[in-house]
């Protein structure tokens, strides 16, 4: 057994069993060490739990941790006690099947909680997907990631596309865009960067990663000068690919089928691996994916 799970180890019996206070406290510390769930449940079956029994335990404190965190008055908080600050959000009060965002009417397509992950539909139009594509195509280049070591930019191996940014509100198609999701996630335009457009051929790929900045990088703290920290990311489909290309959340199994015109919204309250955020582009099998980025920052981005 690994040297994290070494307390895991007590025997489970039924699934209904309470989460002992150790089992508890032992699930929030590896999270907080930045385990991911599947490394949390793989340690606790190596240390002979049942899985639906393990998998129990790890959805009830994890599901509990996140509760304390947004209701910060509620028993047995585990989060940090910090102030809670508001991040994008649809709203999702009414269980609409569609969202009004000005100009276009928005399907909510799916919803999860923990990480929070909302599916969109009919973001964009067929033609104003093909818009973007036509206007960021010129200007495509090997992608660059914010290099979190310096502050800077540099060419990641993870991330196997090519891609370009716009500046916000550059052209038509764009401002039309940036407006429809400030309306939908109810955040400001002014926070969000410039919108990002990728390119992936067959075999390109973007490995799991968390769209926040490491607060250990050395070179976190000259990135976040300009709107602090990302809190959300929408990734916009603008093609359909014929094969592969999902977005995935492995942490919680699941992957998003890329559809033109479709969008998929997560966020993060932390820059923490507890907001089970991790997500990646899996690798196109056939056929090309485009996409475009937004991200959202806590303040203005400028
Ligand atoms: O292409 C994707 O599906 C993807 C996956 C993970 C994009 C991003 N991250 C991103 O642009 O941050
Ligand atoms: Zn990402």
């Amino acid at each position: 057994m690994s040297s994290q799970s070494r307390s895991a180890s007590a025997s489970a019996t039924t699934l209904r069993q309470p989460v002992t206070p150790e089992l508890r406290a032992w699930i929030i510390e590896q999270a907080e060490a930045g385990f991911t769930g599947p490394v949390v449940l793989q340690s606790m079956l190596d240390a002979g739990w049942d899985e639906a029994v393990a998998v129990h335990a790890m959805e009830t404190v994890l599901t509990d941790a996140l509760r304390d965190k947004t209701q910060p008055g509620s028993a047995g908080a585990a989060a940090p006690k910090t102030a809670q600050r508001p991040i994008p959000e649809p709203d999702l009060s009414q269980s609409p099947a569609r969202i009004d965002v000005g100009d276009r009417e928005v399907e909510v397509l799916m919803s999860l909680h923990a990480p929070r992950v909302v599916l969109f539909g009919n973001l964009l139009s067929p033609e104003e997907c093909d818009a973007l594509i036509a206007a960021a195509e010129p200007r495509m280049a090997r992608s660059l990631t914010v290099a979190t070591r310096t502050g800077g930019e540099e060419v990641n191996d993870d991330r196997t596309s090519d891609g370009m940014f716009f500046q916000r509100g550059e052209n038509d198609v764009v401002a039309r865009l940036e407006a429809r999701i400030a309306q939908l996630v109810r955040w400001p335009v002014e926070n969000g960067e410039g919108l990002q457009v990728l390119h992936y051929r067959p075999g390109a790929e973007y490995k799991p990663h968390y769209d926040y900045f490491d607060p250990e990088e050395p070179g976190t703290p000259t990135i976040l000068r300009r709107g602090g920290q990302r809190v959300a990311t929408l990734v916009i489909y603008l093609n359909d690919p014929e094969q592969g290309g999902g977005t995935t959340f492995p942490d919680v199994q699941l992957e998003v089928a890329p559809r033109r015109g479709n969008a998929v919204f997560f966020s993060y309250d932390r820059p923490h691996p507890g907001t089970r955020s991790l997500h990646g582009g899996a690798p196109v099998i056939r056929g090309e994916k485009w996409i475009a980025t937004k991200w959202l920052r806590e303040r203005e981005f400028r």
